[in-house]
């Protein structure tokens, strides 16, 4: 059941386009940078971030891809046991020394960033990671913080934060529901 929508379109664009401001800022620019979208919306997130990022110092930095998937061994078929796998990795080029911009719609426990570090870790030795959210939400299992952040929506456990892209929604909107 929704609750309340917290970003609509307008708010999603602009919270984009800040954090597209904190990367360049923050790394001073766009040498070495490569972006890298985590399984769904993240690899839209990061499309967008990429087009921002041209419009603001003409260059286009590369993209990557990482799908990570909720995995159910037999011992915990319950949702909330579940593990995040590394399915597949698309990330071009060598990533040594490189800063790579981990991107994903919604940080929860933490678990599917730890995940997609192990699988960039096993690629080479970036300079650094850092992470980009549009929403974080709170209940983190791991010590793990984003670095750059579109929304903090504190959520009780048994509220969901859905993300809706028009990529793959057909719309832009985050919303709270009840589950
Ligand atoms: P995403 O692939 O766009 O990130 O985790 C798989 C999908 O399920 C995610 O899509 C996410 O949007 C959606 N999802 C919605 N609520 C939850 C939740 O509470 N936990 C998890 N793990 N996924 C959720
Ligand atoms: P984690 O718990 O590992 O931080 O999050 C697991 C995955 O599920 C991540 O890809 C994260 O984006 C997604 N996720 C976790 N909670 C939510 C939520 O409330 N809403 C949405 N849309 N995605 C979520
Ligand atoms: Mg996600």
């Amino acid at each position: 059941e929704k609750k309340a929508t917290v970003l609509d379109d307008a708010a999603i664009g602009r919270s984009l386009t800040r954090i597209a401001h904190e990367i360049l800022e923050k790394n001073k620019g766009v040498q070495g940078l490569i972006l890298v979208g985590i399984k769904t919306r993240g690899i839209p997130l990061a499309k967008r971030l990429q087009e921002k990022i041209v419009q603001i110092e003409g260059v286009e930095v590369p993209i990557g891809e990482l799908d990570i998937t909720l995995y159910r061994d037999d011992l915990s078929s319950i949702e909330e046991n579940r593990e995040p796998r590394l399915n597949e990795t698309k990330i071009d080029g060598d990533i040594s020394g490189k800063t790579l911009v981990l991107v994903d719609d919604v940080l929860f426990t933490g678990r599917t960033v730890r995940a997609a570090m192990d699988a960039i870790v096993d690629q080479g030795r970036p300079e650094q990671i850092q992470l980009a959210v549009l929403i974080d939400r709170g209940h983190r299992e791991l010590p793990i913080r984003a670095d750059f952040i579109g929304k903090n929506i504190p959520t009780s456990k048994e509220e969901i934060i859905v993300v809706e892209l028009d990529e793959t929604d057909s719309q832009d909107e985050v919303s709270i529901y009840e589950k």
